[in-house]
């Protein structure tokens, strides 16, 4: 690139330079900055192009619409209500308001649970003003947290606070939501208390104003340091119980009606401003939901929230009879991300509800719009779609969460008995009663699942595994569990599973948080400034806190590759086909538009030469091919 530059110099195409010339012009280098950049960039979509087996799915792509709308001087939603009354004055409004309250999680849970947590950053961004205008009466958009953290990261390779920032930039007028695994944070295993307390103070500056903070096996000591921390920052605290097996069913004793109703009382007495039913296996039937919250709200103050999946078909069904039954805001996602393991579908909802004492406000013509558009985004995707056509019943056995389930096949399928994945989830009901039924959502639900694989493998049975598996080391999540580092099961652990897994070592049985080492954060800037000599701000020092390994592989990638974070997914994922023509953003406002003019024959290296024509600029490059 050095080259070019100074041939295409004026100076120097006019012959005027001297043994200064590189001296006196040091935007040469500047310039072959840039050029480096789109060296890289054309690296990218030439792999891609070359070795992206799927490639001739391409076409079938459509150009997403991006609806057009005009921002009003006075765009109003709930956040401004957050802002200027408070936690408590939000609380307030909610419960003097009639109509049912919505929250749309087509960016955190939808995706999660549809296709393995991949949407990007643009396809998000695109569509953000948009939906600020068009759903400003919305109560939330549940965008962060859960899996979105780590999977931004590791797969997508690109930044989930500058998605927080950026998202929050566009939509200044709805309340911002995450999920939070209480003390395991967005991760999958118990942290330090000062990584949970920071995590969440830096999440609130960033522009996140509810906090649902769940612990995977409802105990409440797990809950505890994060809902006092959100309490501090002022944002909205939404605590959870998480729903698990059928209180319509008399012989299942443990997770009853009264269970629930106790907990929610202790969960208000913790301070939260909000109630979450979470329902994250699809589990509570309509006339199950209607049971509970009427009970809740006999028993409870505080408005409640409804968060279910679609798994099983009922739904919008569960949705409804829990509105009627007088709960107050309730998790859809928009009908084109909604539905089988997402969520129930918002558009449906709101219709069925107009003209009756529920009604949720929202205008249905601008919501067609943006699901529209994520129904164009969403073929992109399908390569990470879990292949479920229809509902399934078949969940009220396995109680497999809806985030779990999209992630799980390919999970079977990497240990290579991906022809076993019915196995799996037979296997994963059997796990579930061997560790006497609990409630299973991340990490725990990754326990059930991590064992089941184990199981199937090894082909190892309840009854056989006391003997097939006394010299066996058990998965990482399986061990960590029963060391009590994830909290402590409702009746506690099976002893002589323990004994097996933990070979002679004790559990613990007291908040793992109280014995870990607080994290030291200034060393863990002076160790990634020191060996990468770039600065680290404290978002990165957290995102390192809570998965090491993924954000060092992060910034590794993009410092020897580049961002390709305003690439648009079908290039991401697919490339060019030959004749092809993309835009690409390099930078604000900087485009190119590049043309995929010829995939060249492949030499006795095992490369091919791919040409390019880059803003009528023609450049070459040598890629080597993978097939
Ligand atoms: C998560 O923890 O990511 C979940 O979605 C749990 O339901
Ligand atoms: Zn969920």
């Amino acid at each position: 690139p050095f080259l070019i530059n100074v041939l295409n110099h004026s100076d120097f195409e006019a012959g005027i330079c001297d043994t200064g010339f590189i001296e006196n012009n040091p935007e040469l280098f500047k310039i072959s900055t840039e050029a480096d950049l789109e060296l890289r960039l054309l690296k990218y979509i030439g792999e891609k192009s070359m070795n992206t087996k799927s490639r001739e799915f391409m076409e079938k792509f459509d150009v997403p619409v991006i609806p057009k709308v005009e921002v009003p001087a006075d765009l109003r939603g709930t956040k401004q209500i957050l802002d200027e009354r408070g936690p408590e004055g939000l609380v307030e409004w909610i419960k003097g308001t009639n109509r049912l309250l919505l929250t749309d999680t087509t960016m955190r849970d939808a995706h999660q649970s549809l296709m393995a947590t991949r949407v990007r950053t643009n396809d998000m961004v695109k569509i953000a003003k948009p939906t600020s205008v068009l759903a400003k009466d919305l109560f939330s958009l549940e965008l962060w947290g859960g899996a979105t953290f780590d999977v931004a990261y590791r797969f997508l390779k690109e930044s989930p606070w500058e998605r927080l920032e950026l998202l929050r930039k566009k939509i200044p007028n709805i309340l911002f939501q995450m999920l939070i695994r209480g003390a395991n944070g967005v991760g999958y295993k118990n942290y330090p208390d000062n990584v949970i307390r920071d995590f969440i103070k830096e999440s609130a500056e960033t522009g996140i104003d509810v906090f649902r903070v769940f612990d995977s096996l409802n105990w409440l000591k797990g809950m505890e340091v994060a809902v006092d921390e959100v309490l501090k920052t002022g944002k909205v605290a939404e605590a959870c119980i998480c729903y698990t097996g059928d209180i319509l069913d008399d012989s299942r004793d443990k997770y009853t009606l009264d269970y629930y109703v106790k907990t929610a009382k202790e969960i208000e007495k913790m301070g939260a401003h909000i109630l979450a039913i979470k329902d994250m296996a699809a589990l509570l039937k309509p006339h199950a939901a209607s049971k509970l919250v009427k009970a809740l709200k006999q028993e409870i103050g505080i408005p409640i929230h409804f968060h279910t999946h679609d798994t099983s078909g009922n739904g919008v069904a569960s949705v409804l009879m829990a509105a009627e039954a007088g709960v107050d805001i309730v998790d859809t996602a928009f009908n084109s991300m909604a539905g089988l393991t997402s969520q129930p579908a918002l558009n449906s909802v709101v219709a069925a509800l107009e003209n009756t004492d529920r009604s949720t406000g929202l205008s249905l013509d601008g919501l067609q719009e943006i699901s529209d558009y994520w129904s164009a985004v969403r073929p992109v995707y399908s390569q990470f779609e879990s292949g479920l056509k229809s509902g399934t019943t078949e969940i009220y056995k396995n109680e497999i969460p809806g985030g779990q389930y999209s992630n799980l096949k390919p999970q079977v399928e990497s240990f290579g008995i991906g022809h076993r994945f019915e196995d799996v989830k037979k296997m994963y009901k059997v796990v579930n009663d061997m560790l006497g039924d609990i409630v299973k959502v991340t990490p725990t639900s990754k326990v059930v699942g991590d064992m089941a694989i184990f199981m199937v493998q090894n082909d190892l049975t309840p009854e056989n595994i006391y003997e097939k598996a006394k010299d066996m080391s058990f998965p990482d999540s399986v061990v960590s569990y029963f060391q009590g580092m994830m909290g402590q099961p409702i009746g506690g652990f099976p002893e002589e599973l323990q004994k097996l897994v933990l070979k002679g070592e004790e559990p613990i049985t007291c908040r793992p948080g109280e014995l870990l080492e607080p994290e030291d954060f200034d060393a863990i800037e002076k160790y990634l400034t020191d060996k990468y000599k770039i600065e680290f701000s404290k978002k990165d020092v957290l995102a390192y806190a809570l998965y090491p390994k993924v954000f060092e592989e992060y910034v590794e990638y993009v410092s020897k590759n580049g961002s390709f974070t305003k690439m648009g997914s079908d290039i991401y994922f697919y490339g060019l086909n030959e004749e092809e023509t993309c835009e690409v953003e390099i930078e604000e406002g900087k485009v190119l538009i590049i043309k995929l003019l010829e995939i060249g024959r492949l030499d006795d290296q095992g490369y091919r030469t791919l040409y390019f024509e880059v803003n009528d600029t023609r450049r070459a490059i040598k890629i080597k091919d993978e097939n």
